[in-house]
């Protein structure tokens, strides 16, 4: 069920592609591209990580199943992307933060009390994918600045940025119980637009290796992209995972500073 929801939260993205790429809603199945083996088993081509390393990286369970990441940007307050968020009651979502293996009770949970989504989100590849999350406690971990308008200069190409999540380890619907991490380059803007003509510069940033490897995937989505020490993007879309010539994108957070920071100290 939860995988069968995650590949539909995906193919919808897909499908949305290939509407704007012309092709007719009839070709669609056969428009999404099969998930491509990876060389790297294990997020794509990760390596293991902790929530005690990562405090401010939290999981976002749906009905009790793991469905998107988050990251903690005030104690009662949890940066996602708006596609996790839309069309979901918030009392079916449990934030679980400290939890590096999702099969144990470590850690702390918090209710949602209240969902912001940006007013202006329709789907993934048209931007804006990013939402505001109120707990119903303070999870006392620590949490994490976004990127200002000021950092543009963290989304210079080639930057080394840190993706999080216990999403799809090998784009065939393996979520991993456990946290991992994976480094990847941003690329320019121009890359990213000649990957993706969906691409828009101001509310997405892409990051990924020419030859792919490396990637989020789905479930690792609304989960932080960091540099130095700041959210620089949230996990939002991409083509298949890991796939060459294909990077992640990621909603470029230091776009939306203003008002996340509004909702964030609500
Ligand atoms: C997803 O479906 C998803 N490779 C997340 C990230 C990426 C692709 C898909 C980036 O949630």
């Amino acid at each position: 069920m939860a995988t069968t929801l995650h590949r539909l939260v995906k193919f919808i993205g897909v499908a949305a592609a290939a509407v704007t790429l012309g092709l007719a809603p009839g070709a669609m199945a056969s428009a999404a591209p099969p998930p491509e083996p990876s060389m790297d088993p294990l997020i794509v081509g990760g390596t293991a990580a902790t929530t005690q390393q990562y405090p401010w990286t939290v999981a976002l369970l749906l009905d009790g199943t793991q469905w998107c990441g988050g990251t903690l940007a005030a104690p009662n307050k949890v940066v996602t992307a708006a596609h996790c968020t839309a069309g979901k009651a918030v009392s079916r979502w449990q934030i679980v933060a400290g939890r590096t293996d999702l099969r144990t009770s470590e850690g702390h949970t918090a209710k949602v009390t209240k969902v912001w989504q940006h007013p202006g989100y329709r789907s993934v590849t048209q931007g804006d994918d990013v939402a505001v999350m109120t707990l119903d406690r303070n999870l006392n971990y620590t949490t994490l600045p976004l990127a200002k308008p000021a950092d543009s200069g963290l989304y210079k190409a080639g930057t080394q940025a840190r993706a999080l999540g216990w999403g799809d380890t090998t784009g065939n619907g393996d979520y991993s119980d456990t946290l991992r991490q994976v480094v990847v380059p941003l690329t320019s803007d121009q890359t990213c637009a000649s990957a993706y003509s969906e691409y828009k510069s101001a509310s997405m940033v892409c990051a990924g290796f020419p030859q792919g490897g490396k990637d989020t995937c789905q479930a690792d989505s609304g989960g932080p992209l960091v540099i130095n020490g700041k959210l620089v993007g949230i996990t939002s879309w991409g083509e298949g995972c890991a796939q060459a010539g294909k990077p992640g994108v990621y909603a470029r957070v230091s776009s939306y500073y203003t008002q996340l920071s509004t909702q964030i100290s609500s």
